[in-house]
């Protein structure tokens, strides 16, 4: 195989956003594109690092993966790297990338491509993108990603492998090549098509306790519903849930992955899992039989969205509970949490069981790139994110079949817990001051299920209950976004109280990262008021085109407040919240929209 070095001109708008960089895939399909940006990643990387390195290459399936995985495999082996994984068929989850640059062969990996436009929809006239995650099994943090954007602004020339580069990405198994490069030297080449499931599932059962997951599924009173949105997360499910845990095949919605996610939107939230919604009886028409838990993850699986038997649960909610429970109901962190972050717009909920452990929450703007440097740096176990992400430190992306084994945990860890109490009450009838040991408990949820919705209720009669609310206006003309934020700030300081509510502080969140002390500015615009109400405004860093404004609306009830505020309708809760954070922004003036696109 030769080198050949192709001579190209920097194109505009390579600059990556929150997760990478995400256009249309016309934009891509232009020439030198995708190109262009890998060169620029790879000159932005040190070269001895890179000369003999092994690289990981794979993408959630959209339209476009396999002939950008050939395309970089072939510039790969050009700039002098040693070995390219590619999991079967061109695919790995996200998180599953992060599994294999951390653990494969001892964490051999020094980064990898990710190809995914995540939640976004996919298919010849939709979403499409590419990001670099480094050898800690992270997405590049800002200093690599703005070297990056800088490398696209001047490129003159790239380097490729010719056409005889070429590996059947559907059969597992090395193929071995001999480079020719540009100065005449030879150097060896191979690309590994690796199974897209083996390395994460690995990970997973050193996390979780599969006997007792198993139990749970195989448990005729429970039923169980997975929506892979024909997304990444189809192989997995069909492998960890249905061959591994014994759950039925009938469980799985949606799990062949499809170039276009089957015309959907891979977004797995109330509005867009349409199935799975129907599926758990908060859609229109009431199915005969629902299912006690349902879940579904992203276009590359790394979000989730949990649902209870017609029950929703917020995902700033859902992490706070798994903080909850981490140390009873997780076998990784039988030891305890090293601590817990979320994303500034994420609700204070997690906040308060941090507290309540005596262990530290941190505050990181909004993208998983921030929490990398506090797992690095063996500060958090646990984070989140209110769109749908959750996660911990056992890789470095947010994790959806991780959550929903972290739910499915709970719910045997209560399932046993009862068992435990109901043996406990008839033994302490027979046999007073004899004490039920670890073995009942470990037997595993035998005992009575105990609901999503349940358990969510009692976590808000323990802590409190942060009522939660995002809007997103999406599409909205860029000028008429970047003025809604020139408003926003310009408030700032002047008023002080919008009809009851005090506004204690507004500011524009800036964060300091206290592992490398690097800081980001203009993180989003907050008003925080004297109740610990929050409203908080920013736009959207992961769109492929216009703008995206969200505003967030968090508003804390206190466990005093008893059962009625407690269980009240949040989108009545939050109504005279939500009102004042429209004036504020002057939301309908500006951008012309009475209602936003999408409401989580
Ligand atoms: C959005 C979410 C953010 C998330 C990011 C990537 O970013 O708000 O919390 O980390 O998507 O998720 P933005 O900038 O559009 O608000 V994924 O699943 O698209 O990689
Ligand atoms: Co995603």
């Amino acid at each position: 195989v030769a080198v050949k070095h192709v001579d190209t001109k920097p194109i505009d708008g390579q600059k990556p956003g929150t997760s990478g960089l995400r256009k249309k895939v016309t934009v891509f399909q232009q020439e030198h594109y995708l190109e262009n940006f890998v060169q620029a990643t790879f000159d932005a990387l040190p070269g001895e690092k890179l000369s003999g390195s092994t690289l990981v290459v794979s993408g959630d399936g959209r339209y476009l993966t396999k002939p950008s995985v050939a395309t970089i495999v072939r510039m790969a082996a050009a700039n002098g790297v040693g070995k390219v994984w590619v999991g079967r068929g061109g695919l790995l989850s996200t998180p599953a990338v992060s599994a294999v640059i951390r653990t494969r062969s001892g964490g051999e990996a020094y980064g990898g491509f990710i190809l995914t436009a995540s939640h976004n929809p996919g298919g010849p006239h939709e979403d499409f993108g590419i990001k670099y995650n480094c050898d800690n099994g992270g997405p590049a943090p800002e200093k690599l990603t703005n070297a990056i954007y800088q490398n696209t602004t001047k490129i003159k020339e790239y380097w490729i492998a010719d056409e005889s580069l070429q590996v059947d990405l559907d059969k597992l198994g090395r193929t071995q090549f001999m480079v020719q490069h540009q100065d005449g030297k030879f150097g060896h080449f191979a690309v590994e098509v690796i199974d897209e499931v083996e390395d994460y599932l690995r990970l997973l059962r050193g996390i979780y306790d599969f006997n007792s997951l198993s139990h749970l599924l195989r448990r005729p009173d429970f039923k169980f519903t997975f929506d892979a949105m024909h997304g990444v997360a189809g192989p997995y499910a069909k492998r960890i849930f249905v061959k591994e845990l014994g759950a039925p095949e009938s469980s799985l919605l949606n799990c062949d992955p499809k170039e276009d996610f089957g015309g959907g939107h891979p977004d797995p939230n109330l509005t867009y899992a349409k199935a799975l919604v129907a599926a758990l009886g908060l859609g229109d028409k009431q199915p005969a039989e629902i299912p006690q838990f349902g879940a579904a993850c992203d276009g590359d699986a790394d979000r989730n969205m949990i649902l209870g038997s017609k029950f929703f649960v917020t995902p700033s909610d859902s992490v706070a509970i798994i903080a909850a429970y981490a140390k009873d109901a997780i076998p990784y962190f039988s030891k305890g949490l090293k601590g817990v972050a979320r994303s500034m717009p994420t609700s204070a909920a997690l906040d308060r069981v941090a507290e309540a452990k005596g262990i530290k929450c941190y505050e990181v703007p909004t993208g998983w790139k921030f929490f990398g440097n506090l797992m690095d740096d063996n500060r958090c176990s646990l984070c989140g994110e209110e769109s749908f992400g959750t996660g911990s430190d056992h890789v470095r992306e947010k994790d959806g079949l991780w959550a929903v084994l972290a739910w499915l945990s709970i719910l045997a860890f209560k399932a046993s817990g009862s068992r435990k109490e109901n043996l406990g009450d008839k033994l302490a009838k027979f046999a007073p001051g004899l004490h039920i040991g670890d073995k009942a408990k470990d037997s595993g949820s035998s005992g009575q299920l105990v609901s999503v919705e349940d358990i969510v209720k009692q976590h808000w009669m323990h802590y409190g209950r942060n009522f939660y609310t995002r809007y997103d206006y999406e599409g909205v003309e860029s000028g008429k976004a970047d003025k809604v934020i020139k408003t926003l700030l310009g408030k700032q300081g002047e008023i002080t109280q919008v009809r009851n509510f005090v506004i204690d502080k507004a500011d524009e969140f800036m964060y300091k990262d206290p592992v490398d002390g690097s800081v980001s500015e203009h993180q989003g615009v907050r008003f925080l008021f004297s109740d610990g109400s929050r409203v908080i405004f920013r736009l959207s860093g992961t769109g492929s085109s216009g703008a995206t404004i969200r505003m967030y609306v968090e508003q804390y009830v206190a466990p005093d407040a008893g059962p009625e505020k407690l269980f009240a309708d949040a989108a009545k809760a939050l109504q005279p919240l939500v009102n004042v954070a429209l004036t504020l922004s002057k939301m309908k003036e500006l951008t012309g929209r009475n209602e936003p696109t999408v409401i989580t």
